[in-house]
């Protein structure tokens, strides 16, 4: 029997995979925490609790308690909020991280460990047409040295004590759920929420800033993919490509006007722009392909058209 604990439940990604594990291995069996308050169905569909990931000792407390065997560890520091308080969301990130890795070594019954990477641990050096899976990664930006560093972490772990991780490089995910906090990619989650409730949205980044995004559900359904993947099937043991589809602001923008003819949008590009412009345009992910037959549902025509319906049925339009 699984007994799983998500840390960061609160949070973009957690709210929704948090849902979809208790479908899973049954609501008692999934450990909802975040150092902040959850939304009802996280807190109502099973069990809830505040914990902060830094505070090591209840962290191991609860893991005994709970019988934990699998860990999600998805709280981090992300892009654009991290460049506001550097040394700080380094710590956070890797001091969470070293947490879990050591838990994971120290505790028999912890079986696998999942940690998000990024593409922003790609930088300005890189290929940015097709980023392959393995390549040069000299990151700018404090988040993707943090996800770097993690990576290496992981894979470490891994070979030298034989903790299962599993990683992914998410792209920018969108979602309607939970919206998203203090990521350059934030752009391509904000703009339905604006155009919905006003029908103008001011972006941040530039009108052909390409970049590489995941719908929610495919982003769920791939880590939950990862997971459950026979371990002897994953050549990569630090974190795999993740492609999605990849669109620029103005190629959203002209999707939205397809539901929302009035919809108006102009650029104002800040301190995001030179981020976004340190990562790829799209992402080659064969290798997660081969390995555990990663795939995707949602395309831009699909996901936009349930981010416009779903948004529109939260403000009740
Ligand atoms: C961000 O923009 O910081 C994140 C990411 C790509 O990891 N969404």
């Amino acid at each position: 029997m699984e007994n799983i604990l998500v840390i960061g439940a609160a949070g973009q990604i957690g709210s929704e995979l948090t849902i979809e594990l208790r479908k899973i291995y049954g609501e008692d069996h999934v450990f909802a925490t975040d150092i902040k308050q959850a939304s009802k169905d996280i807190t109502e569909g099973g069990p809830f609790q505040i914990l902060d990931v830094l505070d090591d000792k209840r962290l191991i407390h609860f893991v005994i308690r709970h019988r934990i065997t699998q860990i999600y560890h998805l709280a981090a520091v992300l892009s654009g909020n991290a460049e506001r308080i550097p040394v700080q969301a380094w710590n956070i990130n890797m001091e969470s991280l070293m947490n879990i890795l050591d838990l994971a070594k120290e505790v028999e019954e912890i079986k696998k460990v999942f940690w998000p990477s990024s593409i922003a641990v790609f930088g300005p050096t890189t290929p940015r047409i097709n980023t392959p899976q393995l390549t040069v990664m000299e990151p700018r930006t404090v988040y993707g040295i943090s996800k770097q560093a993690g990576e290496r972490w992981i894979e470490y772990y891994n070979r030298r004590y034989k903790v299962d991780t599993r990683s992914i490089r998410y792209p920018g995910l969108i979602s309607y759920k939970t919206e998203a906090g203090g990521g350059t990619t934030d752009y391509a989650v904000e703009i339905f929420y604006d155009a919905v409730k006003s029908g103008f949205y001011e972006c941040f980044l530039s009108e052909n800033t390409g970049l590489p995004m995941l719908f929610m559900r495919d982003a769920i359904k791939s880590t939950i993919d990862l997971m459950e993947a026979d371990s002897s099937k994953l050549s990569i043991k630090a974190s795999y490509n993740l492609g999605g589809i990849s669109f620029t602001p103005k190629q959203l923008a002209d999707e939205i006007k397809k539901h929302i003819p009035s919809f108006q949008i102009s650029y104002k590009p800040d301190f995001r722009q030179a981020i976004a412009d340190s990562w790829p345009q799209s992402i080659d992910d064969s290798v997660a392909r081969k390995d555990w037959g990663c795939t995707y549902s949602y395309d831009l025509p699909k996901m936009t058209e349930i981010m416009i319906n779903e948004v529109k049925k939260k403000f009740g339009k």
